[in-house]
């Protein structure tokens, strides 16, 4: 695999560690990337912004994580669009539009030639004095880095991940809406250390009523008899893109799917789990809280889910090169 930033080495262990938290290989140091900051094109060397931008001092900006697969970019107006959403919510105004943002997007994938990848698109407040009050930041900062990624090596994929459930609750939407994907990840980021520490790969992340939300960045799904389930974004799941490309496939595949609060129990008992997210992909579950899941093998749906979501990558999308 052509890994550059994340590959790491193998382990024995049966299930294997997510590979961002593998070394970074010295191999893959060589190859400097080319940023885009506000519109200029800088290598990564380069790139940096001021310590007075809010985004830094206080996780104030908006963020999108988006893939690229065989030369387009997989559903870019739907991330796009959940940018703005964003932005909009939190009073954010992006200095450039849509179509300025979506040639500055498919440049930088260009200039760093590559054909298949991951893009982390930010948009913080700008730079500000130290008070909190963002009135002082008269102009966002628009960062663009195009790279590889590769979250769980293929083995994962096959044999499946481990879940926690953790005790740092989603925060509830009368205080950070988890709609709005901001900058400011530090509940998840507390939500993960909980997994790490506890050995697992992903955290499960509750809402204040106890019920599932997701996972520290991606979408939480079950199967019973047949049939898919998954949290409300009232439960405090983010409107995932990857979540919506599973209801496209479940009703092209003429599956049923619910989106209905779920317990604990519910994904104990489960036949088969799954997460979604844009660097996870598709990803089965095969434990919870020590518990097997189902065969504790990746179940036929979630096989089925996978096959066509790769013929839809490889398919559709914005073409790069066009
Ligand atoms: N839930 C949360 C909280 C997320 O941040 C998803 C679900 C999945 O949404 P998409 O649209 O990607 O299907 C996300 C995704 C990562 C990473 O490295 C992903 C996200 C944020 C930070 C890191 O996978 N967002």
């Amino acid at each position: 695999m052509d890994e550059p930033k994340q590959a790491g080495g193998s382990s024995k262990a049966a299930v294997k560690p997510a590979l961002e938290t593998q070394p970074v290989s010295s191999k893959a140091k060589a190859k400097a990337l080319t940023i885009y900051i506000d519109g200029k094109y800088v290598p990564e060397a380069e790139a940096k912004i001021s310590v007075f931008d809010h985004g830094l001092l206080y996780g104030d900006g908006v963020f999108e994580g988006i893939r690229f697969y065989n030369g387009r970019v997989f559903r870019l107006e739907e991330h796009l669009d959940r940018l703005w959403d964003s932005a909009r919510s939190i009073c954010l105004e992006i200095p450039i539009g849509a179509e300025e943002m979506t040639e500055a997007l498919l440049e930088t994938i260009r200039k760093n030639g590559l054909n298949e990848g991951y893009i982390r698109l930010i948009v913080t407040r700008g730079v500000g004095n130290l008070g909190l009050n963002p009135a002082q930041c008269k102009r966002p900062s628009v960062i663009i880095i195009a790279t590889t990624i590769a979250l769980y090596s293929k083995e994962v994929c096959e044999t499946g991940l481990t879940v926690v459930t953790c005790a740092t609750r989603r925060t509830n939407a009368a205080a950070l809406n988890p709609a709005v994907k901001s900058l400011n990840y530090l509940n998840n980021v507390m939500a993960r250390i909980e997994a790490n520490l506890a050995g697992a790969d992903e955290a499960l992340m509750l809402n204040d009523a106890g019920n599932v939300a997701e996972c520290t960045a991606d979408n939480v799904f079950i199967v019973k008899r047949g049939q898919i389930f998954t949290p409300p974004i009232a439960a405090g799941a983010l409107r995932g893109i990857t979540r919506s490309v599973v209801f496209d496939i479940a009703a092209e595949l003429d599956l049923k799917l619910t989106e209905t609060d779920i317990t604990r129990h519910d994904v104990f008992v489960a036949d088969e789990c799954f997460l979604t997210g844009t660097a996870a992909e598709l990803i089965p579950v095969i434990k919870a809280d020590g518990r097997t899941l189902g065969s504790g093998k990746p179940g036929p749906i979630y096989t089925r889910m996978i096959g066509r979501f790769r013929e839809l990558t490889r398919a559709t999308g914005t073409p790069i090169f066009a």
